[in-house]
Formats: structure tokens, sequence, C-alpha cells
């Protein structure tokens, strides 16, 4: 039984359509990350930080997952036809849906999902409606709690147990159109390096590459593909 482990990043999803972070055209070329992606800018103007995921929000509405995407799912399939003696963890950063309708079904999303929102006061994570304002009640508590369910920069991602029982499990760490300045994310191929293979997928070396086995430059929708095919 052969276990992967895949990190992806924005990088997987930008020939969807989708912004990445730190490319010439990323999002923080934009906005400050600290009036976006800290819970202390949403603190000073929730609106603002609302605006900003409905800007997401509504560009997600009109892309669809591409090739590197399915390639993932598509993998995922064969561990459940039996065709393949393995097993796939995608762990991703991305708070897009991108994976989920490509097909995939095991996935973490370590830094939230984009259409849920999250109750501070009772910790329900409701999916978000057009409607849906901070001072909107949340449907569980009623109370006008509610915030993007995105895990901000000071904030502690999800599943990080089970983040890091995969990756002392896995044979395979591939990561994926992710920069690797984001911890605990970019730390992931320290901790698989001790024992299992490690590959890097990417348009440029990320900033941790040095630690990888194996670089594949290139286009993921190209390059992804081509190794599970
Ligand atoms: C935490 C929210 C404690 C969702 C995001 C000093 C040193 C080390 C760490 C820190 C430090 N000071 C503070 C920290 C911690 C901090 C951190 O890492 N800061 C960095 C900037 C120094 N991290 C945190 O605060 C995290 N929490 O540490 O808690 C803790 C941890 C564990 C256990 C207990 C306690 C929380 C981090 C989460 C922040 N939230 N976003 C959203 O709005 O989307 S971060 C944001 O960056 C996104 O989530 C994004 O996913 C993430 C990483 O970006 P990438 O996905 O890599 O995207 P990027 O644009 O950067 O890169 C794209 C890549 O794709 C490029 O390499 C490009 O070449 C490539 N590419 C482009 N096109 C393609 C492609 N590749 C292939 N094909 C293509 N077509």
């Amino acid at each position: 039984m052969q276990r992967i482990v895949v990190l992806t990043g924005a990088g997987i999803s930008q020939e969807s359509g989708l912004q990445t972070f730190r490319g010439e055209d990323g999002l923080w070329n934009h906005e400050r990350i600290s009036d976006i992606c800290t819970p202390e800018g949403f603190a000073r103007d929730p609106l603002r930080v609302d605006r900003f995921y409905n800007g997401l929000r509504a560009g997600l509405a009109h892309v669809h997952p591409n090739a590197a995407h399915k390639a993932l799912a598509r993998l995922e399939e064969c561990s459940s036809a039996g065709t393949w003696d393995g097993e796939l963890l995608i762990v991703t950063q991305n708070i897009d849906d991108l994976h989920e309708r490509a097909g995939s079904r095991n996935i973490i999303h370590m830094h939230g999902e984009l259409m849920r929102v999250r109750c501070t006061s009772c910790g329900a994570t409701p999916p978000w409606h057009a409607d849906c304002l901070p001072q909107t009640p949340c449907p569980t508590c009623h109370r006008p709690t509610l915030r993007p369910d995105v895990v901000w920069f000071g904030e502690i991602p999800y599943h990080m147990d089970r983040i890091e029982r995969a990756l002392h499990q896995c044979d395979l760490f591939v990561a994926i159109g992710t920069s690797g300045v984001v911890y605990p994310a970019a730390g992931f191929v320290q901790q698989a390096s001790t024992h299992a293979e490690t590959m890097e997928f990417n348009m440029e070396p990320s900033a941790g590459n040095a630690l990888f086995d194996q670089t594949i430059l290139g286009p993921a929708t190209k390059t992804v593909p081509l190794w599970v095919r």
C-alpha cells in the first residue's frame, strides 16, 4: 500500500483562472495581508474583509477544475476502484472548492473554505449564502457572530493532528503550486523527507525547493497528469 500526501497551493488553481497570492498579479499585491488575512483586520473592518472574500466567491462561480485537479481525482478513483494499491490524501491550503468539483473526496482544507462561514460563538460552520453579513444571525445559535471560515495569519490551521499523522505515515509527499513561504504548510516537506520521497510541481523552485528529492517545473495542467497517468 502506497500512501501519498499531496499539498496543494494557489498555483494548482491558477490555470482555472483564480489568482495566486504572490505572483506578479498576486492578491497580496493589491491588498495588505494585515488588513484582510488577520483576525485584527477583520475586527477593524469586517465589511472590508467580507468584500474581499465576496470578490473571491464571485470569481469562483465562473471557473472550473482543471486537468491537474482532475488528475488527482482520477488517482483517488483508482484507489477506490482497487486498480491502484494506494491511498491519496490532498491537504490543500486553498479555500476554493475545485478539488471537490473535480471529484476528489479525501481532502483537508487546512486554511478553511471560502463557501463556508464560521460562528465565533458556537463554532458552527454553515454554508455561506449571498446575503450573509457579519451581523447576520448564526443559523444555529442566532447570535450575530459569523465570520469567513478561513484560517488567517496567527490562527491555527485546521486538522493539524490528522495532517501530522498522514505526513508521518506517507511514502511520498508531493507539493503542487505552492510558494513554500507560509507555515506550517511550508514545513511539511521537512517532516516528510525523513522517511518519504518528496516531489515538487511548480512553475519555479519554491522557497523550500532544496528539501525536495525531485522538482518538476511547468504548468500543473501539463505536469501533474503526466505524473498521474
Ligand atoms: C500558524 C487564508 C501557529 C485563506 C492564508 C516567521 C517564520 C515562520 C512562520 C511565521 C513567522 N511569523 C509568523 C509565522 C506564522 C505564519 C507564517 O507562516 N507567516 C509567513 C508569511 C512567514 N503562519 C500562520 O500564521 C499560520 N498559523 O502558524 O499558527 C500554529 C501552527 C501549527 C500548530 C500550532 C500553532 C496560518 C497561515 C494561514 C494564513 N492564511 N490564507 C485565504 O485567504 O486564502 S495564507 C495564504 O498563503 C493562502 O492560504 C495560501 O494558500 C497560502 C500559501 O500561498 P500559496 O498557496 O503557496 O500561493 P502563492 O501565491 O504564494 O504561490 C503560488 C505558487 O504556485 C508559486 O510558487 C507559483 O510559482 C506557483 N504556480 C503559479 N501558477 C502555477 C504554479 N505552479 C504550477 N502550475 C501553475 N500554473
